[in-house]
């Protein structure tokens, strides 16, 4: 295959940028009233409007033969049969077995993977059962009232953003908690209002050997085994999900309070597995079992739908666009409900991690970008903070907006109004103000004409800032699935277009080493002179003032 920035599909795509960006939203809108028509798309509940982008039918079809020449539909049959397409670690990439029926069977090498899923799945469903029914009892013979999910990155984001969307699902009377700070403060405030005889930790790790999370299990077992008096309590109170049952069995875990992950499951695609296991306590098996559903469902539209009706590859393809020809570096994430206030968060591990990668599959470096830098907040939160940049900034800012049109608490006009700063931000964000536009607006205002002249220039909104809205019903568990796959499809045909492995964090892995060397110096309290000179310097700083 030809260098990405040499192919002819490339080529194509640059010299239609050059007239394409010539066109502002506006006109693009004026020149065909079918353009919202034409330019969404729906699955499931969920609609898809990209037409408020600087794309034509052309540019879309100059996109598409991208896709076409970077061989995506190859790629994505690769993943779903269980090749080793994480080619740095030599690992299958199966998340999406976990979401299958479970009567499907799924090989990795000649060995299906289900029956351990089946397996994995019927376990968690008889905990969840007896935890929720009051009948898992903790060292004073009491029910369990608390569930502390003890984990780091993929181990925690995603059972952390699940838990808080799908809180309208939750038990009430049963809370979640997540610790995954290693800075003491975390774990104190966090077991402060708890009590050990009525909580349940879950140590999730998939490596079991992540300092952060293995410091605050070990102040947990403590917590739990200082009052119970006997440390084989520390089975009615603690599970672990990890890859290393050695590990975790060697800190007292007891075998059937271990659940399985296996290799072919990324830390950041976890929460399908038995990571998910704080969340589907939470929400209850049936809540959980719909939330993989909508999932699977997504994953079926990926692998199946043409690339013009798919919700995943159009998505990528979008930011493709703006990332590679209009060097856009940055991309943000609007939620509108109050329930995905983690889910930039979560992505942004997903998606970040993923393609935060300048090395391509032939172990050469690129020379394109790659995954922009993605962030975001509450959209409303943000409209009375950032947006200021989005609208009138030096940056281009491709956004996503995303909002269920459905409030699961709904009262009085908060959704009308909801919805209202919704709709407007993207029309505003697409429209902009014009200099005449502004000047009228200021004249009926009643200002004098000195005063409109004085303040016209800041009042102009050049617009044709590109959006795409996300719209559904509401956060129901099986649309939440669907959403979080049809992201994970996103990042990983981007990944296929960049020519980048999706599926290995070197960089995460380069802390965790790092660490574990200045710990020890740290440890041994003695003045170091290894580092560079500002990291000795630092570090004898700190030494010094823990030592006085
Ligand atoms: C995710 C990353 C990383 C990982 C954490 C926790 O894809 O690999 O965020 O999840 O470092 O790792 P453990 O689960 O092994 O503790």
């Amino acid at each position: 295959m030809s260098r990405l920035t040499d192919s002819p599909a490339w080529r194509a795509l640059q010299e239609h940028q050059q007239i394409q960006a010539q066109q502002s939203l506006r006109d693009l809108f004026a020149s065909d009233k079918k353009r919202f028509e034409r330019f969404s798309l729906q699955f499931g509940d969920i609609l898809l409007d990209y037409s408020k982008n600087q794309v034509s039918a052309e540019t879309m079809a100059l996109l598409y033969d991208l896709a076409d020449s970077r061989e995506l539909k190859n790629w994505i049959d690769r993943m779903f049969a269980g090749e080793r397409i994480n080619h740095t670690e030599q690992r299958a990439v199966l998340h999406t077995a976990l979401r299958k029926p479970l009567d499907a069977s799924v090989y990795v090498d000649g060995v299906d993977v289900m029956p351990e899923i089946r397996q994995s799945m019927a376990r968690m469903k008889t905990l969840v059962g007896h935890v929720r029914a009051g009948e898992w009892k903790g060292f004073s013979g009491q029910p369990i009232s608390d569930v502390v999910n003890l984990g780091v990155g993929g181990s925690d984001l995603g059972p952390q953003m699940v838990s808080e969307a799908l809180r309208p699902y939750g038990r009430h009377s049963l809370h979640v908690h997540f610790v995954s700070n290693v800075d003491s403060s975390h774990i104190s405030d966090t077991l402060r209002g708890l009590k050990p005889e009525t909580t349940l930790f879950i140590i999730s790790s998939k490596s079991f050997t992540t300092q952060d999370t293995l410091a605050n299990a070990e102040v947990a077992r403590k917590w739990v085994t200082d009052p119970a008096g006997d440390a084989l309590m520390i089975s009615r109170h603690f599970i672990a999900v990890t890859d290393n049952i050695v590990a975790a069995n060697a800190f007292g875990i007891v075998e059937e309070n271990i659940f399985r992950m296996w290799d072919w499951v990324g830390g950041r695609y976890s929460l399908w597995s038995a990571i998910g296991l704080s969340v589907a306590i939470y929400i209850g098996m049936e809540n959980f079992k719909a939330l993989l559903e909508g999932a699977h469902e997504m994953d079926e539209h990926f692998r199946t739908a043409p690339w013009d009706k798919n919700l995943p590859v159009t998505l990528a393809l979008m930011g493709i666009w703006y990332n590679n020809f209009f060097d856009a570096e940055t991309y943000a994430v609007l939620p509108y409900d109050q329930h995905l206030q983690r889910f930039p968060a979560y992505l942004q591990q997903v998606d970040m991690e993923s393609n935060g990668k300048s090395i391509d599959r032939d172990g050469k470096p690129v020379d394109y970008a790659t995954g922009p830098i993605l962030w975001g907040e509450l959209g409303i939160t943000g409209q009375h903070a950032f947006y200021q940049l989005l609208h009138q900034g030096s940056h281009l800012v491709p956004a996503d907006f995303i909002v269920p049109y459905k409030s699961l608490n709904p009262l009085g006009v908060h959704q009308d109004i909801l919805l209202a700063n919704f709709f407007a931000q993207t029309e505003a964000l697409m429209c902009g103000k014009t200099e005449a536009e502004a000047r009228t607006e200021m004249e009926q205002e009643g200002l004098a004409a000195e005063e409109i002249e004085r303040l016209l220039a800041y009042k102009v909104f050049t617009g044709n800032k590109p959006t795409n809205t996300i719209l559904f019903e509401s956060l129901t568990p099986k649309t939440l699935g669907a959403l979080m796959a049809m992201y994970e499809h996103k990042i990983f045909t981007q990944g296929v277009i960049w020519n980048i492995n999706s599926f290995d964090q070197w960089g995460v892995e380069l802390g965790k080493q790092l660490t574990a060397k200045v710990f020890t110096q740290l440890r041994q309290g003695e003045e170091v002179n290894n580092h560079d000179a500002s990291s000795n310097g630092l570090i004898n700083h700190y030494l010094r003032h823990i030592r006085n």
